[in-house]
């Protein structure tokens, strides 16, 4: 069956500026430069972000592989510790500053359009030694300023912003799982970042709105969405998917769309005594600064049952995962090289799901894909890679999208997870992504199969699908 997408749609793919770029002149370290340069050994194979895919020397002709395989639009981000020379005046580097201009006009040179997010995983280290990073006040304002000066240098040629790139991978890389410098496990302070962070996005969409200057401009949010569903239909299990939803979707999703937090969720974390210092000032903050549009990352639904100990006979500190346990389906579908379960049903419940309990505000989805180590192994004759395993999972994503678009979902375009294969924190280059590899060693890049077949998709509009 052949599937059409609605008239502009977003086709392309993102990426990230601390993933891409690699850490030529940057005047600041962020999070995983840092931790790189005192622990390499966490990271796979001791790769580190220095080169990454050496974006910062290659953004042009990166941009006209990207142009070859007919990305219509690519999301990349600004890194604070590029443009930001000064983190406590917020003195630009004027090197960064250069280097923002030049990629953007590439992009819009080669007629893409440029997606720009203001945040991705890189929280300068200056601000964590000396502020306590995301726990404190002091940076979510310093974080408002840097935005503001994006908006003066850039907003006349970029229309599309975001805020941050997956918040609650912020939250639980830094103070739950250990995944993110300082790799901490302390449920208050993710609480207080959880917080902050939402907090932090409505202050620079609230500087967006004073300062933007372009008429047609827009902001939002990038948030990664995994649907929990519960293991069965017995009541434990119920409760422990509705808290899964709650701390892993709601938070960020209520408080984007809404302006307000969940009030379960509220309750909860006050009757836990771990609830955030704020202040009703923040809150109206919070209220009045909703998006204009949101973007969804979506890689993976949860699976999730009751704990296997009750959560109030728990003797550890608080973590938000004592009201649910994970839960690994007998016969689900996995990719086995990333460990995740493959479910494109997924998209289309979220999609419904915005649609019906969120404004069916418009929305797309931002990072979408599939990791696969050794791609090697599928090396052609020609020299590119027969991805098809990703050719497949996107069909059935795209399937399953274009359903929840034909029953009044607001989706408006799709991003794969990524133009490139880039570097990714402490997985390094383990799991390739991208439509076009990148031989790390040469910095040699070619179009895999995927990338020849999402070209058609472009030109198409459309693709199609398996019933
Ligand atoms: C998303 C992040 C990306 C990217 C991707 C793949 O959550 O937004 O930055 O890293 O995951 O992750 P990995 O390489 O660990 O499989």
């Amino acid at each position: 069956m052949n599937v059409t997408f609605p008239q502009d749609f977003w086709w392309g793919a993102a990426t990230s500026g601390p993933q891409s770029e690699g850490r030529f002149n940057k005047a600041n370290a962020n999070v995983f430069d840092y931790w790189y340069e005192i622990e390499p050994e966490v990271f796979y194979d001791q790769v580190g972000p220095d080169t990454a895919s050496n974006f910062y020397h290659s953004f042009r002709e990166d941009i006209q592989l990207m142009k070859d395989i007919g990305l219509n639009s690519v999301r990349t981000s600004i890194q604070w510790t590029r443009l930001i020379k000064n983190l406590e005046t917020g003195e630009v580097d004027e090197d960064g500053v250069r280097f923002y201009h030049d990629v953007i006009d590439a992009f819009l040179a080669a007629d893409i359009r440029p997606v720009i997010a203001l945040h991705h995983f890189d929280l300068p280290v200056d601000l964590y030694h000396k502020y306590g990073g995301w726990t404190s006040k002091k940076v979510v304002k310093l974080f408002a300023d840097f935005a503001e000066t994006c908006f003066n240098l850039y907003s006349e040629k970029v229309t599309d912003w975001f805020t941050f790139n997956e918040p609650m991978v912020i939250v639980d890389g830094q103070y739950l799982h250990q995944i993110h410098y300082p790799n901490l496990v302390d449920g208050k302070k993710a609480v207080q970042t959880a917080y902050h962070l939402q907090l932090a996005s409505a202050m620079a969409i609230e500087r967006f709105r004073k300062s933007s200057k372009n008429e047609d401009g827009k902001i939002g949010i990038i948030l990664n969405l995994t649907p929990s569903y519960p293991a069965s239909d017995k009541v434990e299990d119920l409760q422990a998917a509705t808290h899964a939803n709650l701390w892993k979707n709601k938070l960020f999703l209520d408080a984007s769309v809404k302006g307000v937090f969940p009030s379960e969720l509220v309750d909860l974390l006050k009757a836990d005594n771990v609830f955030w210092q704020g202040t009703s000032e923040e809150e109206a903050i919070i209220r009045e600064n909703t998006i204009d549009y949101l973007g969804i990352n979506y890689y993976h639904p949860s699976r999730v049952k009751a704990p296997d100990v009750s959560a109030n006979s728990l003797a550890v500190d608080w973590v938000p995962s004592r009201y649910f346990d994970k839960y690994a389906m007998p016969g689900r579908r996995m990719n086995v090289d990333k460990g995740w379960e493959i479910f494109p049903k997924a998209i289309y419940d979220i999609a419904i799901d915005i649609r019906d309990n969120y404004d069916n505000i418009d929305w797309f989805v931002s990072e979408n894909g599939m990791g696969v180590s050794r791609e090697e192994r599928f090396l052609q004759a020609d020299g590119s890679i027969a991805d098809d395993y990703r050719i497949q999972f996107m069909k059935e994503h795209l399937s399953y999208l274009h359903q929840a678009i034909s029953e009044g979902s607001h989706c408006f375009g799709y991003h794969s997870w990524t133009p490139i294969d880039c570097w990714s924190w402490m997985n390094a280059y383990r799991n390739r992504y991208g439509f076009i590899s990148n031989n790390i060693h040469t910095q040699i890049k070619t179009i895999k199969k995927s990338g020849y077949w999402f070209k058609s998709v472009v030109d198409n509009n459309g693709l199609s699908v398996d019933q």
